[in-house]
């Protein structure tokens, strides 16, 4: 027979990759974008995705891996709600010899071959550029005085919650005269971004001179408060934050956030490429990193325009 299309085996030609993708929740707009980057990116693939929100919860997310199992999905993706606790699951994934991506977050797992890559960004970056632009913005405008930062970490345990902190510590180091004097999560959500920040001015009121958010909607939560408190965001409180959404860029254009470091959720296109090679047996890097920048207020109105997320 000669070769071509005719002599492809009929599996080849008809079966379309089957990817168990599972997702964190629904926590923020970042995660919004993220998912709705992967829904669209699988259907541009004509990929069979199957998608599960575990709503912010491992045990979810551990029973959403079970059942690609069960269903011997060809590639199981998922982004991990916190860092530790997946030996066991991802073993089972290994054994079923199912191969496993892990996007936007990571794992920490004894043994390395429990899954192919991590597409993602780099967190403990993210957490320096945010401590760069502070002490730019301290030099500039208060070099002699004490600054007390506020902190509202993200999910306890999740790699971007560790990792902002760690960067962001390391460089404000550098000037003493900074100092974190609260810090407590806030979920990645606004509701909880205006609680927390609520008992933070209540607690400390106008000795807080910064605010630093592990992410723009937690920003955007607290700025609500600060406001019912009768002070000024992004001038009484100065605010840093990451991700880089169009909530933020309305915010700074607003006056009311004064910088976000930019942190891409559009990882559908990488994922579903990523995962046709895994599923092809070609070989993949073992890690694929988001290219990112900062965006200060002054340039948020320009940028708005060009923002997909
Ligand atoms: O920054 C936050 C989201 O894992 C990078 O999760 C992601 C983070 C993002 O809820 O907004």
């Amino acid at each position: 027979i000669a070769a071509g299309f005719g002599s492809l085996p009929l599996a080849a030609m008809a079966a379309p990759l089957t990817i168990g993708f599972s997702q964190v929740g629904a926590e923020s707009e970042w995660r919004t974008a993220n998912t709705m980057s992967i829904k669209d990116a699988a259907k541009k693939a004509r990929v069979n995705l199957k998608f599960a929100d575990a709503q912010q919860r491992q045990e979810n997310q551990i029973k959403a891996i079970r059942s690609f199992i069960a269903q011997k999905v060809d590639v199981i993706a998922f982004s991990p709600v916190v860092e530790t606790g997946w030996d066991t699951v991802l073993r089972e994934a290994k054994a079923a010899k199912i191969p496993v991506i892990l996007t936007d977050r990571t794992v920490n797992v004894s043994d390395e071959s429990l899954y192919v890559t991590f597409i993602g960004s780099d967190f403990v970056e993210e957490g320096r550029r945010a401590g760069r632009w502070l002490l730019e913005h301290v030099k500039k405008n208060s070099p002699d005085s004490a600054v007390n930062i506020v902190e509202l970490q993200g999910t306890v345990g999740s790699g971007p919650a560790i990792d902002r902190k760690k960067g962001f510590e390391e460089v404000i180091a550098a000037n003493k005269k900074l100092k974190i004097i609260r810090s407590q999560t806030a979920e990645f959500t606004r509701s909880k971004g205006k609680e927390v920040m609520e008992a933070f001015l209540k607690a400390e009121g106008k000795k807080i001179n910064v605010l630093y958010a592990h992410n723009d909607d937690m920003a955007i939560g607290a700025i609500q408060a600060i406001e019912e408190a009768g002070l000024k965001p992004g001038k009484d409180i100065v605010i840093v934050s990451i991700d880089g959404v169009k909530g933020a860029f309305e915010a700074m254009i607003a006056g009311k956030l004064n910088v976000t470091v930019e942190c891409s959720p559009l990882l559908g296109p990488q994922l579903m490429k990523v995962a046709a090679d895994v599923a092809a047996g070609r070989p993949v890097p073992r890690r694929i990193v988001t290219q990112e920048g900062v965006f200060p207020a002054e340039v948020a109105a320009k940028e708005l325009p060009n923002r997909k997320y």
